[in-house]
């Protein structure tokens, strides 16, 4: 008799073929993935998520290909994601990328490599890549890297997925003003000055380490000192103290309230952006019905009046329980 599995058993079991399947179908907004990564939920949340940010050009491919050398070295799989949120369509820079990449894991059933767009995923790029990062964490990968440009070059968060956030630099970026500008005080919890074997390297991590970077715990109280390691991802040098640094930190918050906090702030986040997809979609199908010739005249008085109507009836149906606990005052007459 032959066993009945499900999609989502055979991502569990490790299936490159489905969890591609899946990938794709979390890009392309199918409604089919929602019910494989509800029943993909209970095996997530193992993995550790390393984030890979910085300016274009800073070597993160690279690195990226360095650290999975490293990490496989010592046993542990890996999972890749390249984000590339400024390429909507697949190919070009994207392919070169995961052509470098797989040169570091050619034929390895222990590393999966992924790039992703969002072409009409649910709730945007960073659900996209929340899902993405359930996949592979339910693969049972031991780590996921996430490789995405640095901050201001979208509306992309990686903060707010990632554990730990390795911050790319290259030589030059010394100065106060130019790493604030690369994301350094916003996001970054550990530095690689990377291109460590081309000249001013050295004083790059000096001006930078000078800066004593620090990020505080969400309790307030608990502080991280953001170490700035040089390292060289093409010629593999210093890679194994960043994945001990990374290694530190994803210790740290786990020790702390910290980690647990994160944790609870991205499923509010996965909460909201979700909500948020299907309200737009629900809501403007049925705001429409509400339309005929004669409103229409009046666009924006029909869609006050719309909105009006809604928000009576959530007060009426889904708020009363909060509104007897916070009832109408005199000044609100
Ligand atoms: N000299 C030197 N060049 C590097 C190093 N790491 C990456 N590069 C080069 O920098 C360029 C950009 O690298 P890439 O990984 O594509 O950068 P990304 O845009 O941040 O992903 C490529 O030509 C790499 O060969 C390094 O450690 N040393
Ligand atoms: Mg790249």
């Amino acid at each position: 008799m032959e066993a009945v599995t499900t999609p989502a058993d055979q991502v569990v079991a490790g299936s490159v073929l489905h969890a591609g399947r899946l990938i794709s179908q979390i890009e392309n907004g199918h409604p089919h993935a929602r019910d494989v990564l509800r029943a993909l939920a209970p095996r997530c949340g193992r993995a550790q998520l390393i984030g890979v940010t910085g300016p274009p050009g800073a070597g993160k491919s690279t690195l990226v290909s360095a650290l999975i050398r490293e990490l496989r070295s010592q046993g542990r799989t890996v999972g890749v994601i390249a984000v590339d949120p400024s390429s909507p369509f697949t190919g070009g820079a994207l392919l070169g990328d995961r052509d470098r990449m797989a040169e570091a894991s050619s034929g390895d059933r222990g590393v999966f490599i992924r790039s992703i767009a969002s072409r009409g995923a649910s709730g945007g790029l960073a659900a996209a890549v929340n899902d993405v990062v359930d996949v592979m964490d339910a693969m049972g990968k031991d780590v996921v890297v996430v490789e995405t440009v640095g901050v201001g070059q979208g509306e992309f968060d990686i903060a707010g997925i990632a554990h730990t956030v390795v911050l790319v630099l290259v030589p030059g970026y010394g100065d106060a003003l130019q790493a604030m500008k690369a994301g350094i005080t916003e996001i970054a919890d550990v530095v690689a000055v990377n291109k460590g074997d081309s000249p001013g390297a050295e004083q790059t991590v000096k001006d930078l380490a000078s800066q004593g970077f620090e990020r505080t715990g969400p309790d307030g109280a608990s502080r991280w000192k953001v170490p700035v390691l040089k390292v060289s991802a093409l010629r593999g040098e210093g890679i194994d103290a960043l994945v001990a640094a990374a290694d530190e930190h994803y210790a740290f918050t786990g020790a702390t309230a910290w980690r647990a906090a994160a944790e609870r702030a991205r499923r509010r986040a996965r909460f909201n952006a979700f909500v948020a997809d299907r309200l737009r979609e629900e809501l403007l199908k049925a705001a429409e019905e509400t339309l005929d010739d004669q409103r229409l005249a009046d666009p924006y008085g029909a869609a006050e009046a719309y909105v009006d109507a809604l928000l009576n009836a959530h007060r009426r149906l889904i708020a009363p329980s909060r509104a007897a606990a916070f009832p109408e005052t005199e000044n609100d007459k």
